[in-house]
């Protein structure tokens, strides 16, 4: 008997499609920390919990390893030798390690200088072909469903159904660390997928049905041993720019400083519509300003440092605080999707630069010393 962490397919096997014994790609994903706000909830003066799913601590520094692992695994199943995403950069990382773990190619389309450097850099390292396209996410989805009809390359965006169904395994964590859902659960959307994902891990923990799965068509086996009372109100944060949920329609020309969550036409659209309205739950927006005040806060007071795409969740949750639309005496979680390092450049854009010195203990004297009094 080991206790060796071995990832999100060996731990939650039974409420997951693969086989009992099969041969599974992981990079030992999940099993992320749940982090209690300490200083923010004081510093509003709210009653309220909030807790952070921090998933930038995933092997490749997104939520996107919990579908990736099962996307893969499915992939090599299905004796698939090659795998194709377009991405906004996370999915791109992720697929990219993945692939080289298994043994597989990959193939990722990126908008031309809308990707962070850390998620960049991840792809390349990997191995994966990487394609930029003189053109935007959205685009790179629809040419990635187009060539997938011809050529035998399998499709390792949300669209594929494994995805969800990895990245539903997070609300399974979240309900056995607090020993129950949430009131509240608070995630950026961009592609629609996790806000999907979540609802489905939430609902079948609950043992309810869920319209939202592509999988379930009312005969899910995942819903006959519940171990959650209730399933929580499912908030979702847009940015301003690129916020087609909150426009009710399809955006053509997104554009947010969070360059992860640029998407105008939403594969998972109807999924969460539906996994909105059956939680009672709501879209919301945050502007560019706000979305980099919460990552700053998050890292400065918190000491969580997460990339702008992520702190959209937070961000929307303190204008809903503001607005007096979450209940007094709430517990929330927030999804911190992905990790600050993803985009060094966004960080240092809008922080101190450091002061340059000579090499004298007195000039770092005067530092400390001006420091204490201010
Ligand atoms: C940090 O990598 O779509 O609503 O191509 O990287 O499930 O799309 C990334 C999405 C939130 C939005 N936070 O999640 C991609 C990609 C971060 C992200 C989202 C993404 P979905």
């Amino acid at each position: 008997m080991t206790s060796r962490y071995q990832g999100i397919i060996h731990r939650y096997r039974q409420r997951l499609p693969v086989a009992p014994d099969g041969p599974v790609v992981t990079l030992g994903e999940g099993d992320t920390p749940l982090i209690e706000l300490i200083h923010l909830p004081r510093r509003i003066g709210r009653d309220v919990r909030i807790f952070c799913k921090f998933e930038g601590l995933n092997p490749t520094g997104s939520f996107k390893d919990r579908g990736m692992t099962l996307a893969v695994t499915k992939a090599l199943e299905a004796e698939a030798r090659a795998i194709i995403c377009a991405s906004t950069g996370n999915t791109s990382a992720a697929a990219a390690a993945y692939a080289a773990r298994a043994g597989i190619a990959c193939f990722v389309l990126i908008p031309e200088g809308k990707i962070a450097l850390g998620k960049l850099s991840q792809a390349m390292m990997h191995g994966a072909a990487v394609i930029q396209i003189r053109g935007n996410f959205d685009d790179g989805m629809r040419l990635v469903q187009e060539v997938a009809q011809d050529l035998p390359v399998t499709i390792v965006n949300s669209v594929n159904p494994y995805r969800l169904q990895g990245q539903k395994t997070a609300s399974f964590e979240i309900i056995e660390a607090l020993g129950g859902a949430p009131d509240y659960h608070a995630l950026p959307v961009g592609n629609a997928g996790n806000i999907t994902a979540h609802w489905i891990g939430y609902s079948e923990a609950a043992g309810k049905m869920t319209k939202a799965c592509a999988l379930c068509a009312g005969d899910c086996a995942y819903l006959a041993a519940p171990f959650a009372d209730s399933r929580p109100v499912m908030l979702g944060y847009q940015a301003a720019g690129a916020a087609p949920f909150l426009r009710g329609a399809f955006v053509d020309h997104p554009d947010t400083v969070a360059t992860a969550i640029r998407i105008g036409h939403p594969v998972s659209w109807e999924q969460a519509w539906t996994a909105s309205k059956e939680s009672g739950g709501w879209f919301a927006e945050v502007t560019d300003a706000e979305i980099l005040e919460a990552q700053k806060l998050l890292a400065g007071t918190e000491g969580i440092f997460c990339e702008p795409a992520s702190a959209a969740s937070v961000a929307g949750l303190l204008k809903d605080l503001e607005r007096n639309t979450i209940r007094p005496g709430a517990t929330v979680v927030c999804t911190l999707t992905g990790h600050g390092l993803k985009d060094p450049d966004t960080a240092i854009a809008q922080s101190t630069p450091p002061v340059t010195v000579d090499a004298e203990r007195k000039a770092i004297e005067r530092i400390i010393r001006s420091h204490s009094e201010s």
